[in-house]
């Protein structure tokens, strides 16, 4: 039995071992990946990001044993990928992944995992798909990709999910810190935990005038450029527009998150509607294989460029001798086949 067919028998150790040959990108990862890929496509992948501490990892692990002892209705197998992109010495994902251990251990429909990034962010993206799809295949209902909406990367990660949560905590006032962050428009439900907090009503109001007055929606995002073809002859050209509720909560007490399974569930019943379902998927599968593309071609043609070539074309760039542009274009060329018997 190959170890893809223990990840799709529901093998705890087979998927433990096949999501670190994933995050350390081995052959192995990718061998394991190619027979998964086949059977993902059934999961509904939730991204939760929001600014530092708004209590994300406490809200996801409330929510993961919600599903689990559903008031109603059978349990649904839940997984959680927690994409930390500082170190594993700071931060608050170990306090939060502490907290999970302890609700949820020996529950065989709960998967976790937290992901440091080894390196560029780039290279965190296709490693969070790649585990993504292994727990996709091994059965997981519901799977939530948390990270840290402090970057473009990470909201990207986030945003790649059928269903965004965008959680704010109440700060100071009227300030409203995913606003400035600039990640309030991926919001497909936008979460005020900490609500037990003083200042919980003014950032209710303030998200809420804010959503009344630029009305976001994902149609700027899935419609730009070349996203178009994912979204090609699948989208209903009358569906309905989606209305990011927000939701309150306080996950430190469990409340609220009845309201927010309610609004999952909603945006889950609106994507299936309107075709959105498939073409988020469509997007993020684009947007995956592009990135691969990107990283695979710029590999392939550095290894066939000389260093010194690429270091003497940089240095006429930095010298304002040659612009970016033909910088390009003489770099391309650079990777042009070379004739046989000739001196390089
Ligand atoms: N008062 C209050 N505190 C909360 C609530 N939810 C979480 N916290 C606390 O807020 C702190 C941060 O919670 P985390 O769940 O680690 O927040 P996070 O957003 O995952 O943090 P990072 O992953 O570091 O960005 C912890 O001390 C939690 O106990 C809440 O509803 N009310
Ligand atoms: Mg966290």
């Amino acid at each position: 039995m190959s170890i893809a067919e223990d990840v799709l028998a529901g093998r705890r150790y087979a998927l433990s071992r096949v999501l670190t040959w994933i995050e350390n990108d081995t052959a192995e990862g990718q061998e394991a990946l190619r027979a998964l890929f086949p059977h993902t496509g059934r999961a509904h992948l939730i991204g939760v990001t929001g600014a530092p501490g708004t209590g994300k990892s406490s809200l996801v692990n409330r929510m993961a044993y919600y599903y689990r002892h559903p008031p109603e209705g059978e349990p649904r197998r839940v997984a959680v990928v927690a994409v930390d992109p500082s170190s594993p010495f700071t931060g608050g994902a170990i306090l939060g992944d502490r907290i999970r251990m302890r609700d949820l251990a020996g529950d065989s429909g709960v998967f976790i995992r937290s992901m440091a990034s080894r390196g560029a962010l780039g290279g965190l993206a296709r490693t969070t798909a790649g585990v993504v799809q292994a727990l996709d295949a091994a059965g997981f209902d519901l799977i939530f990709i948390e990270t840290v909406g402090a970057g473009q990367a990470e909201v990207d990660i986030a945003r790649l999910a059928h269903t965004t949560l965008v959680v704010e905590a109440p700060g100071l006032g009227d300030d409203v810190q995913a606003i400035k962050a600039g990640i309030l428009e991926i919001a497909d439900i936008l979460v005020v935990n900490k609500a037990d907090r003083p200042g919980a009503m003014a950032t209710l109001r303030a998200l809420t005038e804010m959503l009344k007055l630029a009305h976001p929606s994902q149609e700027t995002i899935m419609h730009h450029g070349q996203r178009m073809t994912a979204a090609a002859g699948v989208r209903k050209a009358d569906a309905p527009l989606w209305v990011p509720p927000v939701v309150k909560t306080v996950a430190l007490n469990n409340e609220g998150m009845d309201d927010l399974a309610a609004a999952i569930a909603r945006h889950r019943a609106h994507l299936e509607a309107t075709g959105e379902w498939q073409v988020r998927d469509r997007v993020r599968l684009q947007t995956e294989l592009e990135n691969m593309l990107q990283e695979a071609l710029m590999q392939h043609w550095r290894s066939r460029v000389p260093e010194g070539t690429y270091r003497r074309i940089l240095e006429a760039v930095f010298t304002r001798r040659l612009a970016p542009a033909d910088a390009v274009a003489q770099l391309l060329a650079a990777d042009a086949p070379r004739p046989k018997n000739l001196p390089t």
